[in-house]
């Protein structure tokens, strides 16, 4: 059984009602299991700054899915979730990355891994360290290097809004 981690975002509509329901269809699918979470945090918009700040977390899955397999599913609750692409970099009501799938690396035309942006988007890191297990990530990966990414970053305006137990909670309540 492999560890994926994904990493994500939101912006317009209700970021955090969406950021729920794309965790709960994840955890739902076939080959996908929800193993942790991170807190949820209210970012600056990077790359276009002139949209609304984002929602983003990460997210530990255990799956048997293949790496493109797992883009696949996240490309479909994407949609699900009423994803449409406009301009790049643009605001959007749900963004899903894969940032690592076990301890592959791997360069294609759909996916890159690891994401080969993370060392620049403390949105990515910061979470993705409260998630992060020993032992994911290719050739060796430690938490000093993940660690030694974000203190090169200057401060982009990463804030925890709800720490990742209340945030699990709200995943895991059955309404
Ligand atoms: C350029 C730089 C383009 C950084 C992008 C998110 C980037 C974002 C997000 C925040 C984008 C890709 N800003 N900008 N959170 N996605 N805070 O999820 F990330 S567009
Ligand atoms: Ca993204
Ligand atoms: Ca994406």
């Amino acid at each position: 059984m492999t560890h994926a981690y994904v990493s994500l975002g939101a912006n317009i509509g209700d970021p955090e009602a969406q950021l729920v329901t794309a965790l709960r269809r994840l955890d739902a699918s076939p080959g996908v299991r929800l193993v942790s979470v991170s807190g949820l945090y209210r970012t600056a918009p990077q790359g276009r700054t002139d949209q609304p700040d984002f929602l983003n977390c990460a997210a530990c899955l255990e799956t048997t899915l293949a790496p493109l397999e797992l883009l696949d599913l996240t490309q479909a609750v994407e949609a699900d979730l009423g994803r449409v692409r406009k301009e790049r970099w643009g605001p959007r009501t749900i963004d899903i990355d894969i940032l690592l799938h076990g301890r592959i690396r791997m360069q294609g035309d759909r996916l890159t891994l690891p994401h080969p942006r993370m060392a620049e988007r403390a949105f990515m890191l910061v979470p993705l360290l409260e998630v992060w297990q020993p032992g994911d990530g290719p050739e060796g990966a430690r938490r000093e290097d993940l660690e030694a990414m974000l203190a090169r970053l200057p401060d982009q305006g990463v804030r925890l809004v709800e720490d990742r137990a209340s945030f699990l909670q709200q995943v895991k309540r059955v309404e």
